[in-house]
C-alpha cells in the first residue's frame, strides 16, 4: 500500500479509472440495490524468464468480476497475503490493466515465491483493487500461483439446459429463455491449449441468489453452490439444485474459466429470465400426478385391410368395419411382420406372431423412454385405473394418465398421427377418440400405421421402407415372418443368418417408426410446440428462422444431420422417423424436463 501522486504511470492509471470510480464515489450507495461482492483473486500466474521469479518478471492476476483500481494506489505486497515467507519484492511500478478482470504486477527486487506452491489472496489491507461499485476488500480463497502457459482459456459458449444457440435467445429468432427458480443446468463450453482447472471456474450473477449459506450478493462466485454434473477440459455442466433459488427477474450470469497454469478467460455472459412455476405454466405440476403417464392402446378395431396393385404400384386398401382383429395387428400382417398361419409354440405358448408383436411393443417402450429421457413422462401397455367418462380432456390433476391409440387408418388421408394440442399440459387427454371434433367434421385421434405402410409398399424398391420390408411383404414378393419353419428359431436369435438379421431390422425399424410418431403426438398433448419466441412459446411456426416449420411444429434442419430431424417437425417420412439422430430438439427436451417453460 503505497500512495503516490507523483509518478506519471499512476496518474495515467488514475485517469483511466476515474470514470469507473465516479459511479460510486462520494461514499453513496448504489440506490437501494443489493451490495455487490468485491472482486477476489481467482487465478494467478508468473510470466517470467524462468521457473522462479526475479525482479522485472510479472505476476498476472485474474479476478472474479470487473476490477477498478483506486486512484493513486499502488498494488504491492501489503495488499496481498502470500503463503509461507513469500514476497512480491519491492514493487515500484503501477499495475498494468490487461482486461476488465485481469491485472499484472511487475515484481520488485527481493521477490521470492515458489510457483506451484505459494498461494496468494487479497489481504485486509487491500486498498488498491475494488469493484466497479465496491470498495477494495480482502478475502477469497487462497490461489496457487502457477507459471503461465502463454495462452488464456476461452469460454466459447454459455447456455442453459444444453439448449442450442439458435433456440436460447442468442440466435436470429430472438427471445429470452425462461427458467424456473432452480432445477436447470448451466452448460459451459471452453477451450485452452492445456488443461482447465475445473474447480476454479467462476460463475457470478448480477442479482442476489438465495443459497443454504444465505443470500449471495451480485458478483459472488456461485459455483460451489451448484451441483457439478459433468466436467472435463471442454465442457462443464452444473445443475442448479433445489437448495439454490434464483429471483424471478432478468438475470445475467458471467462465467470465467481458469487453466491449470493460472490464466483466466475473458468473462462470457449469458442472459435469461427467471419466473417461478405456477400450475398454469408447469407441465407436470401436481403432487397427485408428478409425472405424465401415457397408456398406449393398441386395441382399436375399425377396419380390415387388403393389398392391391392397381397400376403396378402396391397399395393398402381399407374396408370399413371391425373384423375382431386390432387394426395394428391387421397392418403388421399386411407388411409381413406377422402371418395368417404363424408358427405355434415358438417360446412356451407364444406363436411367431406373439413374439413379433411383443418385441415391437417392448422396443417401442425403450425408444419412447429414450425420446423422453430425463423427463417425467412414461409409457405403459397397461391401462391405469380411472377413466375419461367420455371426455376428450379432463383437468391434469383429476386423472392419473393420458392415452393414445396405436391404430390403423386416419380419417384424414396422409396423416401419420393426430392428437389434442394442450399448451402447458393443463389436461389429461384421450387420443383414442374416433370422433374428435375438427373443422368440418370429426376425426380419429392416434397414430396411424396405415398411412406409412400404404405409402411404404408403393415406394421405389430402393427406398428404406422397401429394402426393410420387401423380404416379408406378400404384395412385393416377400415371405411373411412365420411362413418359413426356421423363423421361430430366428425370432429366438439362434440361427444367425441374413434373414434373422432382416427380421431383427424390420422389427426394430417398425418399433422406432411408431415410437417416433407416438412421441410426436404425445408431444402435442403435453404442450409442444407453442408459437412465439421464448418466453412466449418454443418458436413453433416460425418458418422465417426455421424453414419449413408449421403451426404447432418446428423444423430445425441446421441442428440435425442429414437423415434425422426434430421429432416435432411438421412432416416425417420413414427414413427421418427412424433416423439415428432423430430426437426432440434441445429446447423441446428442456421443456419436457421442466428446465425451461413458456407463458406466465
Ligand atoms: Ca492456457
Ligand atoms: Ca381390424
Ligand atoms: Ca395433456
Ligand atoms: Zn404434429
Amino acid at each position: 500500500m503505497i500512495r503516490t501522486n507523483t509518478l506519471s504511470p499512476q496518474r495515467f492509471l488514475a485517469a483511466t479509472f476515474l470514470a469507473l470510480l465516479a459511479a460510486c464515489s462520494g461514499g453513496g450507495g448504489g440506490g437501494g440495490g443489493p451490495t455487490s461482492a468485491s472482486p477476489i483473486i481467482i487465478a494467478a500466474s508468473l510470466a517470467g524468464s524462468g521457473g522462479n521469479p526475479v525482479a522485472g518478471d510479472t505476476l498476472v492476476l485474474g479476478f472474479s468480476t470487473t476490477v477498478a483500481l483506486v486512484s493513486g494506489a499502488l498494488l504491492t505486497g501489503e495488499d496481498f497475503t502470500l503463503s509461507g515467507s513469500a514476497s512480491l519484492g519491492a514493487v515500484t511500478t503501477a499495475p498494468a490493466v490487461l482486461s476488465s478482470t485481469t491485472l499484472s504486477i511487475t515484481l520488485g527486487a527481493g521477490v521470492t515465491f515458489t510457483p506451484g506452491t505459494t498461494t496468494i489472496v487479497l489481504s485486509e489491507l487491500n486498498d488498491a483493487v475494488g469493484g466497479t461499485t465496491t470498495a477494495p476488500r480482502g478475502g477469497g480463497p487462497a490461489i496457487t500461483i502457477g507459471i503461465g502457459d502463454g495462452s488464456q482459456p476461452t469460454v466459447s459458449n454459455v447456455t442453459i439446459a444444453k439448449v442450442d444457440d439458435e433456440l436460447n435467445g442468442t440466435g436470429a429468432a430472438g427471445g429470452t429463455l425462461q427458467v424456473p427458480t432452480n432445477g436447470w443446468t448451466l452448460d459451459l463450453t471452453y477451450s485452452d491449449n492445456g488443461a482447465i482447472a475445473t474447480s476454479q471456474t467462476v460463475i457470478t450473477a448480477d442479482v442476489s441468489i438465495s443459497t443454504t449459506a444465505g443470500s449471495q450478493p451480485p458478483g459472488t462466485n456461485l459455483r460451489s453452490f451448484f451441483t457439478q454434473v459433468n466436467s472435463n477440459n471442454t465442457t462443464t455442466n452444473y445443475l442448479i439444485p433445489t437448495t439454490v433459488g434464483f429471483p424471478a427477474t432478468a438475470v445475467t450470469l458471467t462465467c470465467i474459466a481458469v487453466d491449470v497454469s493460472g490464466l483466466s478467460s475473458t468473462p462470457t455472459a449469458y442472459s435469461f429470465t427467471v419466473r417461478a412455476f405456477n400450475n398454469n405454466t408447469q407441465p407436470f405440476e401436481t403432487s397427485a400426478n408428478a409425472s405424465q403417464v401415457w397408456f398406449l392402446d393398441f386395441s382399436r378395431d375399425e377396419d380390415s385391410y387388403a393389398t392391391s396393385n392397381p397400376n403396378g404400384q402396391a397399395q393398402v386398401d381399407i374396408t370399413s368395419g371391425a373384423n375382431s382383429v386390432s387394426d395394428f395387428e391387421d397392418l403388421l400382417q399386411i407388411v409381413g411382420l406377422t402371418s395368417a398361419t404363424p408358427i405355434p409354440n415358438v417360446q412356451g405358448s407364444e406363436s411367431s406372431n406373439d413374439i413379433v408383436i411383443s418385441r415391437i411393443k417392448t422396443e417401442m417402450l425403450a425408444d419412447l423412454a429414450a425420446d423422453y429421457s430425463g423427463s417425467p413422462v412414461s409409457f405403459t401397455l397397461t391401462e391405469p385405473a380411472g377413466n375419461f367418462n367420455g371426455n376428450s380432456s379432463v383437468t391434469y390433476a383429476s386423472l392419473g394418465f393420458s392415452k393414445i391409440a396405436i391404430s390403423g387408418s386416419s380419417s384424414i388421408p396422409g396423416v401419420l398421427g393426430l392428437a389434442i394440442f394442450d399448451p402447458s399440459n393443463a389436461t389429461q387427454n384421450d387420443n383414442t377418440q374416433i370422433d374428435f371434433p375438427i373443422a368440418g367434421g370429426a376425426a380419429r385421434l392416434g397414430v396411424f400405421l396405415h398411412t406409412i405402410i400404404d405409402s411404404g409398399v408403393g415406394q421405389p424398391n430402393s427406398s428404406l421402407f422397401r429394402t426393410t420390408y420387401d423380404a416379408f411383404t406378400l404384395i412385393n414378393g416377400g415371405t411373411p415372418i412365420g411362413h418359413v419353419s426356421q423363423d421361430g428359431d430366428r425370432l429366438l436369435g439362434t440361427v444367425g443368418d441374413s434373414r434373422e438379421h432382416e427380421i431383427d431390422t424390420a422389427i426394430s425399424l417398425l418399433a422406432r417408426f411408431v415410437a417416433t410418431v407416438t412421441a410426436h403426438e404425445c408431444g402435442h398433448s403435453v404442450g409442444l410446440v407453442v408459437e412465439g419466441a421464448m418466453p412466449i412459446g418454443l418458436y413453433g411456426n416460425d418458418s422465417v428462422n426455421f424453414p419449413d416449420s408449421a403451426s404447432g411444429h418446428i423444423r430445425n434442419a441446421s441442428l440435425f444431420p442429414s437423415g434425422s430431424t426434430n421429432l416435432m417437425s411438421p412432416a416425417l417420412n420413414f427414413t427421418l422417423a427412424t433416423g439415428p439422430a432423430t430426437a426432440f430438439n434441445t429446447l423441446n427436451l428442456a421443456y419436457l424436463r421442466e428446465q425451461v417453460f413458456y407463458g406466465n
